[in-house]
């Protein structure tokens, strides 16, 4: 059970098979295909594409209608491509297949940032003020037998080109952590600095024979050049943590932790996800250590937003352990009371069709429109036995004519060609992964990032005027996991900082 078990944090399912969902519904009367030799073809409007790195795809795109357009990648082989059913407007539809390149071709040069045991999971931030952003790296440990992993998060600062940085540890391998997971460096204790909010705990913890719970949520004091351990939740809960947000809930001026703990299922069945906050305090320590529960269900990686517009902080989140939605938020109906300590909060689906699903990040101007949009990445697997129903993809979500409240949110896949490995049932596998928003290239708009987590690839989607295209960054590079977009040398380009679990290392890939 090692490897794979474990950074799939958040498994999951998948429903159509990779070339109907990426491929799309029905075109509108766009003209329609070219492919064949390598040219992206497109249709009239809208445009298919897309980038291999060794194909011979045979599609072509029926394009879509209007203004709809699709973009698409294949890697390896044969993608072949639909039309998609633009929904119209930009930046709607998505897809088509081709052979040959589509869409802007970079180049990538990988660097080693550090070798780092069971590499997972990765936050770039400016730690000392000298505007050369650290990276922070997060790994799981070493998987020895049996035994549960101890994990570490470092501090890397560069000192040199991309390919040399100097560790310092945050959280070092003797303060017997499991499972560290997703850092939120926020000033806690509003001394100026920036200090680090850090989630544990797997499932892998309890399904080790031997093993026993290892969920905790702590957040580590920065001074001077030393981290200092807190505890909101001492080591050994029963549910875990993968990440929380340091935001003034409730409006009293101080700062809450929001998360939601989870529990993995038996067999793959549903497990158990409570949303959380806990309320800051002015204490040493700075948050009460019993939850307010908000309400059940979300998943590893909540955010929090005012996404009815009603000035009060909602919750929005991916789910993965819960099977009810796939993509969900906690409308907040009543403020914290003597009655209702918590809050009052109601659970609202956002979209029901796309499986187990990992990440949910909403998005201001996606389309340089304005219009408040969201993106959301599932984690299927439509390759093993039984395979997932959803298929593996990269989705936007537009928030309906209707409001946040109508449902479920029009749903365009902007990937294609994602697969998991079929990994097995005591190694479950899924894709994709965590994403990051960014200007990959440098055109101005915004792109994904992408980790294939059960795919063993890492990918880039391009936004462009005729749609998005899927582009393979790295083949073959094993469990990929929380990616981030940055510019790490100031050269005016992003580079992807990218930890690989099986690799035991984080890379830097760069592209001129
Ligand atoms: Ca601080
Ligand atoms: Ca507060
Ligand atoms: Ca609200
Ligand atoms: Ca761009």
């Amino acid at each position: 059970m090692g490897r794979n078990f474990t950074w799939c944090l958040l498994l999951a399912v998948s429903a159509v098979a990779c070339g109907e969902e990426s491929g799309g519904g029905a075109g509108g009367a766009g003209s329609g295909a070219t492919s064949s030799g390598g040219a992206p073809s497109g249709g009239s409007s809208g445009g298919g594409g897309v980038s291999g790195t060794a194909g011979a795809g045979s599609g072509g795109a029926a394009g879509a209608g209007a203004a709809g357009a699709g973009g698409v990648a294949g890697n390896a082989g044969a993608p072949s491509g639909g039309g998609t059913a633009g929904a119209g407007g930009v930046g709607a539809g998505g897809t088509g297949g081709t052979a040959g390149g589509g869409g802007t071709q970079l180049t990538w040069t990988r660097h080693t940032l550090a070798q780092l045991a069971g590499a997972a999971w990765t936050v770039v931030a400016e730690l000392d003020g000298d505007s050369k952003p650290e990276v922070i790296g997060v790994g799981f440990g070493a998987q020895a037998g049996l035994a549960v992993p101890v994990g570490e998060v470092n501090v890397y600062t560069r000192t040199a080109g991309l390919g040399t940085w100097a560790p310092a540890p945050m959280v070092p391998a003797t303060a017997n952590l499991n499972f560290p997971n997703s850092p939120t460096l926020s000033d806690v204790d509003g001394d100026g600095d920036l200090d680090a909010v850090v989630p544990t705990g797997f499932l892998v913890c309890t399904a080790i024979p031997g093993g026993g719970p290892c969920g905790g949520l702590f957040w580590y004091e920065r001074a001077g050049a030393s981290w200092l351990p807190h505890t909101v939740v001492a080591k050994g809960a029963a549910l875990f943590y993968h990440h929380a947000e340091h935001v003034d809930f409730d409006g009293d001026g101080v700062k809450d932790l929001v998360t939601v703990a989870e529990a993995a299922g038996a067999f793959g069945g549903p497990g158990q996800a409570q949303a959380q906050w806990f309320k800051g305090t002015t204490t040493a320590d700075r948050f009460e250590t019993t939850a307010r529960k908000i309400g059940d269900g979300g998943g590893s990686v909540p955010t929090v937003t005012d996404l009815d517009g009603d000035g009060d902080l909602d919750v929005v989140s991916a789910q993965y352990f819960v099977k009810d939605a796939s993509f969900v938020w906690f409308e907040r109906t009543a403020e914290p009371s003597a009655g209702a300590p918590a809050g009052t909060f109601v659970k609202h689906a956002i979209d029901t069709q796309s499986g187990p699903s990992i990440l949910f990040q909403l998005v201001p101007n996606l389309y340089g429109d304005g219009v408040l949009r969201a993106i959301g990445a599932n984690h299927t697997n439509t390759s093993k036995a039984p395979p997932d129903t959803a298929a593996e993809g990269v989705f936007v979500f537009d928030v309906p004519a209707g409001g946040a409240l109508a449902q479920p949110w029009p749903r365009t896949p902007i990937s294609f060609g994602m697969k998991s490995r079929a990994g097995s049932p005591f190694a479950p596998q899924g894709a994709p992964g965590v994403f990051d928003v960014g200007d990959v290239d440098g055109d101005g708009d915004l792109d994904v990032a992408v980790s294939g987590d059960g795919d063993p690839r890492v990918f880039w989607l391009e936004q462009s005027p005729s749609g998005w295209f899927t582009h393979v960054v790295a083949d073959s590079l094993g469990q990929a996991g929380g990616l981030r977009i940055a510019d790490l040398d100031g050269s005016g380009t992003a580079e992807l900082v990218v930890p690989v679990y099986e690799a035991n290392a984080i890379y830097v890939f760069e592209h001129p």
